[in-house]
């Protein structure tokens, strides 16, 4: 089968991973590709940093940093501490040696004039990654944060240095207007036979993907069904700081809420299923109620078994919506 994953960042990246070890402990006929959001990208430096879409290649190609979440394993900050020095890159923002080398590469690339989808496939030709990458949107589309009567800042200063505690009322996409999705993105999500929205951030992962001009009506239009995987338990994110996000846009933080954000795919909306916790079984009747075919199941992703039967029972529910 033709699975496609739409997210971004380390819950994605964890959920990708579970995926390909049900798809290899099934045989290993499956394709997995993942729209990946790239509204998170940054220049910095005069590099394009792009997190999200590095926290995945990086942790399918085994070599990320297990505790950090983003960067590369066995790390050192000596370029870091120059950039700082030189004042070309804020000092609260670690950029590591290896990881620079993604960066310079990338930027090389997109210099020469290739695409970000290009230097998706380039990227991750280096390891045997299982799975295909491609960018929401080949259009740069930095999420910026909107701060009430402050100027806006982008979202890795909000995210980064003020660790999202500024209060922000919402968040655009500068430039989304004129992006469209990228070819590969619609390729996958027309031939897929199962789309699945990972546990991401709902605002900056998820939402920039959704928001891209296209996206919507493709995955509307896909005759495979939507279902997502809540990245909220009991009220609370599993990492990161989604909730923040969440309070910006008005939405509670759990995963009823975060359901009736995406919307019912038969009301317009981008969900047929949604896993929730079994902690947050009670969301279930109210979401069928809406359109929104919900199951309970253990949702941490402690390791590869754990992750692979997430994947599973996302499947499972996906195949009594086909
Ligand atoms: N997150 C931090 O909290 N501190 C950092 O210094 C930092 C550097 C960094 C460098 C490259 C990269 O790809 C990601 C980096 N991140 C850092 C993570 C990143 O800001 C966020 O995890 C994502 O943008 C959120 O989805």
């Amino acid at each position: 089968m033709n699975l496609v994953v739409i997210g971004g960042g380390v819950g994605c990246a964890r959920f990708v991973m579970g995926l390909r070890e049900h798809v290899r402990r099934t045989g290993g006929r499956d394709r997995i590709d993942v729209v990946v959001n790239t509204a998170d990208d940054w220049w910095v430096s005069g590099l394009r940093i792009a997190p999200d879409h590095d926290s995945l290649l990086y942790a399918l190609a085994g070599v990320n940093d297990l505790t950090r979440g983003w960067g590369r394993a066995d790390e050192s900050e000596r370029v870091s501490g120059e950039l700082a020095a030189w004042g070309t890159a804020p000092a609260w923002f670690t950029l590591g040696d290896l990881d620079l080398g993604t960066h310079i590469a990338r930027t090389a690339w997109l210099r020469e004039g290739l695409s970000v989808s290009e230097v998706y496939r380039r990227l991750g030709a280096r390891w045997d990654l299982g799975v295909t990458l491609h960018p929401a949107t080949d259009a740069e589309v930095d999420t910026h944060v909107l701060l009430g009567d402050r100027e806006p800042i982008h979202f890795q200063e909000w995210w980064v240095r003020h660790r999202a505690q500024l209060p922000a009322t919402g968040f655009t996409q500068q430039g989304i207007e004129q992006a469209t999705p990228s070819p590969g993105a619609l390729d996958v999500i027309a031939a897929a036979d199962v789309i699945l929205v990972a546990p991401s951030n709902p605002v900056v992962s998820v939402g920039p993907v959704l928001a891209v001009p296209g996206m919507r009506q493709a995955l509307a239009a896909a005759s495979a069904p939507v279902v997502g995987v809540s990245g909220i338990i009991s009220g609370s994110v599993v990492r990161g700081m989604a909730d923040a996000c969440l309070a910006a846009i008005g939405v509670d933080t759990s995963a009823e809420a975060v359901a009736r954000h995406y919307g019912a795919r038969v009301a317009g909306g981008l969900l047929d299923g949604w896993l929730v916790d079994e902690s947050d079984a009670a969301a279930a009747a109210p979401l069928n109620a809406a359109g929104i075919s919900t199951r309970a199941v253990p949702l941490w992703m402690r390791d590869a078994g754990t992750s692979a039967r997430l994947a599973a029972d996302a499947l499972e529910l996906a195949d009594t919506l086909a």
